[in-house]
């Protein structure tokens, strides 16, 4: 079969008789938040029009209230996970708490997502994305809470992102490779696109908002600085693209190769990046491919999270760029 023919649903279950032992649950977590991806791209491509079709605050034809892009997403993806049967509790960067599931006939996994990460870049019609992170639920059957939920990395079962840019993309890992899968709009499945994506082992580009170096600890500050010289061993010069929506900073990274940062800084000590559902998945989604991941001092997925919403530095890219931060970050604090 030619791999461009091969849906994301057709993916799970050829991969799925690998282990005789799986019964197909999180297979269909997996194809369920698919779904809920497709459903989040046709509002996307409509986002433009909601100002003449009724944007947020207002009423739109059928006399409802018009909600706000990350609102629906929420929903949506609330709604479609709540459904499947299969989850103790869900957590998401647009709720304070757990999100309780009305629905649990089995109650093994647990999902924190952020449904419309890089909203702020809607309005520009720049590439935004949805990240989520699956974690079995340690106390199986039970109803679950938000201590459930908040779990170290390296528990992830399965972690992914959607990509909402000049294609929808949806990529996953759930241990076994990364998987990327593009959204053929005409028939609307997920195709297999690009099947065990690795990371170059070193790239030439960095990603950060270097607007905040001022406050930088004096380590970072000496990296981004030399990447501003050509590259000693092959006399490459580096670029800078910063999107400012992690889903598609990472993806381009996960492409091309090089490094994202996002270093505390005056306005976010602990860093920006929630550990739950944006560092963690991503760190597992990069090291799958060959990547790496950590916070400064160690990897991002060993951290043990104190709450649903805490925040850690990220550094994550090729082997050899994060190698390089980490000779810098180490002589300034020896200092
Ligand atoms: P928004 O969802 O408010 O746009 O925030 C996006 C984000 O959480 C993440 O996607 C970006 O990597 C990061 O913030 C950008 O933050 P800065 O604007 O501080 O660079």
């Amino acid at each position: 079969m030619q791999k461009q023919l091969l849906t994301i649903e057709r993916y799970l279950m050829e991969t799925q008789k690998r282990h005789p032992e799986a019964r197909g649950h999180l297979s269909k977590i997996l194809m369920d938040i698919a779904f809920a991806a497709k459903i989040i791209t046709r509002d996307v491509r409509r986002a433009g029009l909601l100002g003449i079709l009724g944007s947020a605050g207002t009423i739109n034809v059928q006399g409802e209230q018009v909600a706000k892009l990350d609102q629906v997403a929420n929903q949506v993806m609330i709604e479609v996970l709540n459904s499947t049967g299969l989850l103790a509790a869900m957590a998401s960067e647009e709720e304070e708490s757990s999100i309780p599931i009305t629905k649990i006939t089995m109650g093994e996994y647990v999902v924190n997502f952020d449904p419309l990460d890089g909203s702020s870049n809607i309005d520009a019609n720049v590439s935004i994305g949805t990240i989520f992170s699956i974690l079995r639920h340690p106390r199986p059957g039970d109803k679950g809470r938000d201590s459930d939920l908040i779990q170290p990395g390296y528990r992830q079962v399965a972690a992914g992102y959607i990509i909402y840019g000049s294609s929808t993309m949806m990529v996953y890992t759930s241990g076994d490779g990364v998987h990327g899968f593009t959204l053929e709009p005409s028939i609307g499945e997920f195709l297999l696109s690009h099947p065990n994506i690795k990371i170059p082992e070193k790239g030439y580009i960095y990603s950060v908002n270097e607007a905040y170096s001022a406050t930088w600890s004096d380590g970072i500050k000496s990296y981004v600085q030399s990447l501003k010289k050509a590259d000693t061993a092959t006399g490459k010069r580096y670029s800078l693209r910063y999107i400012g929506s992690l889903v598609a900073d990472l993806h381009r990274t996960l492409q091309y190769g090089g490094i994202f940062l996002y270093p505390p800084d005056e306005k976010n000590p602990s860093g920006k990046l929630r550990i739950l559902y944006e560092a963690n998945p991503a760190s597992m989604i990069f090291e799958q491919a060959g990547g790496a991941a950590v916070d400064g001092k160690k990897r991002v997925m060993e951290i043990e999270p104190s709450s649903l919403h805490c925040r850690t530095p990220l550094y994550i890219g090729s082997p050899e760029n994060i190698k390089e931060l980490l000779t810098h970050l180490e002589k300034y604090e020896k200092k």
